[in-house]
């Protein structure tokens, strides 16, 4: 009978956790294809007509009645690539300097990428080059190289909540899936990107499933699988060790690894 009842529990763990890794990994995949979207938005509008048809309060309004398409993304924003040559012009252009993500003037560098568009969630990045925050600019030099979403190990964000960052480039023209690294950087326009507030949103969406109360959910990005960082939960280990089940996530950048760990809450 201990036995059968063991079993039992195990076997709702594997379970629950297997619906939760699913429909974290699903609404991460809606979000990011509607980033997709917005990517080939802004080169069709911007760059595809001349004068550009696209303005911050177009952006603005789109990215906000289409917000529910991306229910795990906290904002979306456009960052234009700026050269140093092209900076005088750009800031005379736009009527405000180039900031860093700390709001000071932006020391000389070889290029920027300050934010031109942004949805009014994330308003307060507007004019900050997302080159001078160390993860924001590692997504931008990957995602351009590649021509691929990709996303950022967990790290505070500037809302202060743990979370991630999907980049897509934004190419000048349309280049063929085997265009080479150097043709993409000489290609590229900017970057179109969002910010994945996993603390609060996926918070919010475990908590609409039954057996919320009995789970124990952790989010880990495992790319370095002897160095596990926390994307999601607690990082203090709770009480005595109890059965744990992992199911591994696939959120779309071949180069990182995330999986979920899910175990009971010890009974006080
Ligand atoms: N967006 C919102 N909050 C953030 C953040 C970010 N990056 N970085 C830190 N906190 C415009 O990749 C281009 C968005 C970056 C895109």
């Amino acid at each position: 009978i201990r036995h059968a009842a063991l079993q039992k529990m195990e076997e709702g763990l594997v379970s629950m956790c297997e619906e939760r890794a699913r429909m974290l990994q699903d609404q991460f995949a809606v979000s990011v294809n509607h980033v997709h979207a917005l990517a080939i938005l802004v080169a069709t509008f911007r760059y595809e007509k001349h004068p550009p048809a696209l303005d911050q309060d177009t952006f603005a309004e789109y990215t906000a009645r289409t917000s529910f398409e991306r229910p795990l993304l906290s904002g979306v924003a456009y960052a234009q690539r700026v050269e140093h040559a092209d900076r005088e012009g750009f800031e005379r252009q736009q009527g405000w300097i180039i900031k860093t993500m700390k709001h000071e003037p932006s020391p000389v560098q070889d290029e920027y990428a300050p934010v031109v568009y942004s949805q009014e969630t994330v308003s307060y990045i507007e004019g900050l080059d997302m080159m001078s925050g160390e993860e924001d600019r590692e997504n931008i030099l990957r995602s351009r190289a590649s021509g691929k979403a990709v996303l950022t190990r967990p790290f505070r964000l500037m809302s202060n909540h743990l979370g991630v960052v999907l980049t897509f480039p934004v190419y000048h023209v349309d280049l063929p899936p085997d265009a080479k690294e150097e043709e993409r950087v000489a290609a590229t326009a900017g970057y179109l990107g969002g910010s994945f507030d996993v603390e609060s949103l996926v918070e919010n969406l475990l908590r609409q499933l039954a057996g919320n109360q009995e789970l124990v959910v952790n989010v880990y990005d495992v790319t370095n699988s002897s160095d596990p960082l926390v994307m999601y939960g607690s990082e203090v280990p709770l009480g005595i060790p109890s059965p744990s089940h992992i199911c591994m996530l696939d959120f779309g950048d071949p180069f990182r690894k995330h999986h979920m760990v899910c175990r009971y809450r010890n009974k006080p």
